[in-house]
């Protein structure tokens, strides 16, 4: 009798005992949590999450986690820990964690940038690479395009004749009008009434996501009025109905024969999906009206926003380090001079402004904690047991902030990369990844580093950045949004001498 009661209950335990969850398995620490709240009343009230993550790492070790309501967020706070979750196992952590207000944003998890790993974002993501393709490196296409917009940023800066500006509209133009040459092909003057739109609904979904609201923790709240989800549906509404205006109008005259931007790309893919053999049913399925514009939305808001920033914390953080603008500002006039404007291909001479660049990324990441991952089947980091849907955090302010990898990490050295002869660029640590890695890697890279390179090169070879004359010094803290921002500033734009110089002596062709 005794037996038969044993093994029916060694039985019953086998087949109830929760999957994965078995004595032997070690899972990683975790903050205290209460039922319902989760961790939520353990996390500090105050600061930016990304250094609050960081100095809980020195209770928890580098991977540690907590829970936000019935969801469990595994944080990562060093390189070999971060390049097993996004490499070696990038493919298990390759989800996203679906949330209510990015699934406004993202038309219920379409795009890329917040799609949860499927058919869907996979297709999405190849055919944006495939466009970025056609652009790649040499394509001079781009490059003059994008030299032509900093040229009438340049243009522009100069009328306002050392007054003090705030760079960021006029940077948006700029950047806003290299994404629709990419993806449409033409150009927006700052007074056009759809620029306007552009930057009224990315404003407006940057305010929605800085808001984080509660009901991204406790879905439950949508139910109740909440300004912030009403603020997100608004904006995706104006950008639906302004992206699908231009999208209707481009349709008329798209051309199978010249495929030349990403939309046409996009145009062709849906087409193609049609008669396509495999299954037509489900690859067009994933290639409607909606999927091609929440894409081009994502690839839109994630170039205008990112690369935007990045230019204005480098001309902060030069406001606060004359000595370092003065000594680019000597490199490009030995490599570049004033008889050119410069080019992609100074990138192999003005070392001193790519190293500037690198640290402005590392100091300031675009995304300090890049974008959340899920994971998607159980797998383990650093020998961790983690289950399927489990959030997974990489906090990239602490690999960038490391001690153990940074001499004097809070410190703006840009030699750092730089070997001591300056002569060469370095890779002081692995502890860097300013575009995360892996499958879901920043797909703009290659755009954005030669965006930063030429606003950067263009700005400083013909003007001084000073500080205004009431000596207000732009502030470095920043606002944690889901770009790391820099706080508004102005900055007293001079035409240097030597280029105004050499302008009345007739040389600068540009
Ligand atoms: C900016 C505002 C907008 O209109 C659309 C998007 C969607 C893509 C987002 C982008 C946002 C902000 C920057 C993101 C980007 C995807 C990748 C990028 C988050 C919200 C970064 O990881 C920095």
């Amino acid at each position: 009798m005794w037996e038969l009661l044993t093994l029916l209950m060694l039985i019953l335990t086998y087949f109830f005992w929760p999957k994965g969850k078995c004595l032997v398995v070690k899972y990683p620490n975790s903050l205290p949590a209460l039922p319902l709240v989760g961790s939520l009343p353990f996390l500090p009230r105050h600061g930016h999450p990304h250094v609050n993550f960081f100095k809980l790492q020195r209770k928890y070790g580098p991977i540690y986690s907590l829970r936000m309501g019935s969801k469990t967020t595994v944080i990562i706070g060093e390189h070999q820990l971060a390049r097993e979750v996004l490499i070696k196992k990038g493919k298990d952590f390759a989800g996203r964690p679906q949330v209510v207000t990015l699934g406004i944003l993202s038309d219920n998890g379409k795009g890329i940038a917040f799609a949860d790993h499927g058919a869907q974002w996979h297709l999405h993501r190849k055919l944006v690479q495939a466009t970025f393709a056609l652009f790649k490196d040499g394509n001079q296409r781009l490059d003059n395009m994008i030299c032509q917009e900093i040229s009438l940023l340049s243009d522009f800066l100069a009328t306002q004749n050392g007054q003090p500006v705030d760079l960021s509209l006029p940077v948006f133009l700029a950047v806003t009008n290299i994404m629709c040459f990419i993806c449409f092909n033409f150009t927006f003057k700052i007074e056009d009434p759809e620029f306007k739109t552009i930057e009224h609904y990315i404003n407006g979904i940057m305010d929605a996501l800085g808001q984080n609201t509660m009901a991204d923790i406790f879905p439950i709240l949508q139910i109740f009025p909440n300004k912030t989800l009403e603020m997100m549906r608004n904006c995706v509404q104006m950008r639906e109905q302004c992206l699908s205006e231009i999208i209707e109008k481009y349709k008329e005259n798209f051309s199978s024969n010249s495929i030349n931007t990403m939309l046409d790309v996009l145009i062709q893919a849906q087409m193609n999906s049609g008669n396509s053999n495999a299954d037509p049913d489900q690859y067009s399925k994933l290639l409607s009206d909606k999927h091609i514009l929440s894409t081009i939305g994502d690839i839109f808001g994630a170039g205008v926003e990112t690369t935007c920033s990045v230019v204005q914390w480098t001309v902060a953080f030069l406001l606060h380090y004359p000595q370092l603008k003065k000594k680019i500002q000597e490199e490009l006039d030995q490599n570049v001079g004033f008889n050119r404007t410069p080019t992609l291909s100074d990138r192999n001479h003005l070392l001193l402004l790519e190293a500037t660049i690198r640290e402005v990324l590392r100091i300031r990441p675009v995304a300090p904690m890049l974008i959340p991952h899920q994971a998607i089947v159980d797998s383990s980091i650093g020998g961790y047991a983690i289950d399927k849907g489990t959030d997974i955090i990489i906090n990239l302010w602490a690999l960038h902030h490391s001690e153990k990898e940074w001499d004097q990490p809070d410190k703006f050295m840009p030699e750092r990369f730089l070997d001591p002869t300056g002569n060469q660029l370095i890779s002081p640590s692995l502890s860097y990844l300013p575009f995360g890695a892996g499958p879901r890697t920043c797909i703009g890279e290659m755009l954005a580093r030669r965006e930063l390179f030429l606003f950067m090169a263009w700005l400083l070879q013909r003007f001084d950045f000073e500080v205004p004359d009431d000596g207000h010094m732009p502030a470095l803290e920043g606002i944690p949004n889901v770009v790391f921002q820099v706080e508004p500033f102005k900055v007293k734009i001079k035409v240097r001498d030597a280029w105004r110089e050499a302008q009345a002596e007739g040389s600068p062709q540009n």
